[in-house]
């Protein structure tokens, strides 16, 4: 394991962007702290390292990077040429950075609107997803601010019943769209190597499909509402969920 000085991972415990990195980051054998925090308390340690205003952020010494895709690009530096996640071929690289950019859109940020609309009313279900390795002060504060954070969520993110159709018909579409690039039997998404494409879509869809493997924390799928779990049935026997749980097979402890 390659030990860089002072890195921390700022995360949250469900988040899948967080795992999108923490797996890029495992791939490449670099050593990290995982610091995890909590929705609208995180932004005071965002702060304080000069990062954005979402997780995750790689702290390392002199510079920070804001993002997954940042993240993901730092860890590929670290990789030999034969398992990096970005293709040496330009065309391909662009490809493939275009699909991470686009899976991030369409299905990253849906999901936590998605889950937000069936979940933040669930005071135990809320701690239980992001409390686990969290400071005492800050889970304490979490619980106790949860109301007002709940709101603030809520109205920040368009949480509400029409929206949440919305994000669902996006996640489906997008559902769609990876399965005809994988018709014909094709193992991976873009070539015949597994790419930073195939991380992303399977990190973000991980949660909502509840993959063997995947990092974070995760919502109980028994303790969801039925509308919620009859639409996480039809996901899970969607074509890409096969993949997913492969992808996760192979390649996410491969080092
Ligand atoms: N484009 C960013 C998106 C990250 C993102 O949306 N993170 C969520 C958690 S999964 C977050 O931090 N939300 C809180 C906020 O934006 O205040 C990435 O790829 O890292």
């Amino acid at each position: 394991m390659l030990e860089l000085p002072c890195m921390r991972l700022l995360t949250f415990a469900p988040s899948h962007f967080s795992e999108k990195a923490r797996w890029a980051l495992d791939r490449a054998g670099l050593a990290y702290t995982e610091e995890r925090h909590t929705p609208l308390l995180h932004r005071i340690a965002l702060r304080r390292v000069g990062a954005g205003h979402s997780v995750p952020a790689l702290v390392l010494s002199g510079r920070v990077l804001k993002d997954s895709p940042s993240i993901l690009q730092f860890a590929d530096e670290h990789l030999p040429p034969e398992r990096r996640l970005y293709p040496q071929d330009p065309e391909l690289r662009r490809l493939v950075q275009e699909y991470e950019c686009k899976v991030g859109k369409e299905i990253g940020l849906s999901v936590p609107r998605w889950a937000y609309f069936y979940l933040l009313s669930r005071k135990d279900l809320m701690l239980q997803l992001f409390l686990p390795g969290v400071g005492r002060r800050q889970s304490l504060l979490f619980s106790w601010l949860l109301p007002l954070i709940r709101f603030l969520m809520r109205k920040g993110l368009g949480i509400n019943p029409i929206s949440t159709r919305r994000v669902e018909a996006r996640i489906s579409a997008h559902l769609e769209e990876a399965a005809q690039r994988l018709e014909g039997g094709k193992l991976y998404l873009f070539g015949d190597r597994f790419t930073a494409a195939d991380l992303s879509l399977a990190a973000l869809t991980a949660p909502l499909l509840e993959t063997p493997g995947y990092g974070g924390t995760l919502a109980p799928f028994a303790e969801l509402p039925e509308e919620a779990r009859r639409t996480v049935e039809v996901w899970r026997r969607h074509p890409v969920a096969a993949y997913v749980e492969r992808i996760y097979q192979v390649h996410r402890r491969e080092f």
